[in-house]
């Protein structure tokens, strides 16, 4: 006797994995050209998008179909519903943003079988472990134009991402346009690291993308890191900027990767960190920020501002407090929830619900753990981005061109996987993390090809990280099965335009 046609339960191609999926094998769905959406209109029109984009068919909406997307109480945020049967495919959810996952997913599992495109009989009820799962684009090392930033956000929306953070600015130029300090961009935007052409958002570009993610569930948390990162700003407003202080460090960076050592009132082109800061103890400084900061909240619906603060290398211990102390408190008045790069826990009177955003390795070094306990100790939470893990501008394997090695690198798929949240550390555990973020620095990455070259697969890594129950809690929760069913995503991938790139620990599917 044959066995039944089925596809096993382990091998539905779903990443991030769902809190709970059962698939019985039975006869699955079959999407043809008269298929018909009913239900959440825009809901409806995301997955006529992502179907067409998959298969080539694009269900229209109708006042009843096969397939329904519908709003139902019950259930946490971005929670959903789905079933399958070879009658019909039904997701529910509570919210908008938890249709649009029930719709991601559903996406995830068409496949094509022997007779066209085929969504398998399943059962699957899901939400978020946390309720921030974030990717970082570094638009100021390198500039990204809004179409780039528009695929990174389709990319990263289909993984159930909610956040996309930009780091808008940095030594090498600022990249968005403020009406109250216009010389910013007209003076220190057009230049990248080596030398490539810069870049920056008009307003109504930043604007666009705010709309985009939020057509997507993804709020847009714009970063200006200070008081280091800042040389851009001395370039525009040099009476604000400190000079350079050149580290050995520095000299060493500028030997390996070659450029010039930074020299005030010239744009910097290198790729040396911690050499700039603003000027601490003067007032106009502050004036600046109320501006900078002020303008950024007023064009930005998200809760979040991110002040930087990481590696002012130059800047006095008890000035970098003070400092500190000060933004996040500019922040908070504007109605703001400031995010901090963890460096900021060391200082005291920091605003109380400060973000902490942990950048170091996945066993700490140099007391980066303590810094980042500050922030909960002050009452709030933390943002994990470790670094030999989910910094995606690692290279992914020795032989890359593109991409860095400081945190560990090469940083393999499986290491990019095999690492729980609670267990970073010590002493913060499931309540004291509001979330997961995947930075991308952009350095050595000048296109969405490179970014994709660096992304794939290991932002899905970032992404069950962020969405899916605790490493080793389901047998499926466990790197095999990862790999298995990030390969499987080949297919939807493709299709979505992604360049993805020869590995030798994925198997990608045909097709
Ligand atoms: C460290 S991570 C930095 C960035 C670099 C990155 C390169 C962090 C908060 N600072 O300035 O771009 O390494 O991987």
């Amino acid at each position: 006797m044959n066995a039944p046609e089925r596809t096993p339960m382990s091998l539905l191609p779903l990443v991030p994995l769902p809190v709970s999926l059962a698939a019985d094998g039975s006869a699955p769905f079959r999407l043809d050209a008269g298929a018909t959406i009913t239900g959440d209109a825009d809901a409806a029109a995301t997955l006529a998008r992502l179907l067409e984009v998959r298969t080539g068919i694009a269900p229209a909406h109708a006042e009843s179909g096969a397939i329904v997307l519908r709003r139902s109480p019950g259930g946490t945020a971005e929670s959903y519903r789905l079933t399958v049967d070879a009658a019909s495919v039904v997701v529910t959810a509570p919210d908008a943003a938890g249709l649009f996952y029930g719709v991601q997913t559903l996406g995830q599992l068409v496949a094509q079988g022997d007779a066209g495109f085929v969504i398998p009989a399943a059962t699957i009820q899901d939400a978020p472990r946390f309720t921030y799962r974030g990717v970082m684009l570094d638009v100021a090392r390198h500039f990204f134009p809004v179409e780039t930033v528009k695929a990174y956000i389709d990319r990263a929306a289909s993984l159930k991402f909610n956040a996309l953070h930009l780091h808008l600015a940095d030594d090498q130029g600022w990249r968005i346009e403020l009406a109250s300090r216009p010389a910013l961009t007209e003076v220190a935007s057009g230049t990248s690291v080596g030398g490539d052409p810069g870049g920056f958002y008009t307003k109504a570009d930043y604007r666009e993308l705010v709309a985009y993610a939020a057509a997507r569930h993804m709020i847009v948390v714009p970063e200006i890191d200070v008081p280091g990162h800042t040389h851009a700003v001395g370039l525009a407003y040099p009476e604000l900027g400190e000079a350079p202080v050149i580290s050995e460090e520095i000299r060493q960076t500028v030997r390996d990767y070659g450029g010039e050592l930074p020299t005030p009132r010239t744009p910097y082109e290198g790729m040396a960190v911690g050499f700039s800061s603003l000027k601490i103890h003067d007032e106009a400084t502050y004036d600046f920020l109320a501006d900078v900061f002020g303008e950024l909240a007023g064009m930005t619906p998200g809760p979040y501002l991110h002040v930087g603060g990481d590696e002012a290398l130059g800047t006095a211990p008890d000035d970098f407090a003070e400092f500190m102390r000060r933004v996040t408190a500019l922040v908070a008045d504007l109605g703001k929830t400031p995010i901090a790069w963890h460096e900021a826990g060391s200082a005291a009177g920091l605003d109380e619900q400060t973000i902490g955003q942990y950048w170091g390795l996945r066993t700490p070094t140099d007391g980066m753990d303590e810094k980042a306990r500050a922030f909960v100790r002050n009452g709030a939470q933390l943002i994990l981005s470790p670094a030999d893990a989910i910094y995606l501008d690692m290279k992914p394997s020795a032989e890359s061109e593109l991409g860095l090695t400081w945190a560990n690198g090469p940083t393999s798929v499986e290491r990019a996987y095999a690492w729980d949240a609670a267990e970073i550390i010590e002493g913060i555990d499931e309540r004291d993390i509001l979330g997961i973020e995947a930075p991308m620095w952009s350095e050595t990455l000048r296109t969405l090809a490179d970014l994709d070259a660096m992304a794939f697969p290991r932002i899905a890594a970032a992404a069950e990280a962020a969405w899916s129950v605790p490493l080793g809690t389901d047998a499926l929760r466990a790197w095999e099965s990862f790999r298995d069913r990030a390969g499987a995503l080949a297919p939807l991938w493709r299709s979505m335009g992604v360049a993805l790139p020869a590995s030798d620990e994925v198997a990608w599917t045909a097709g």
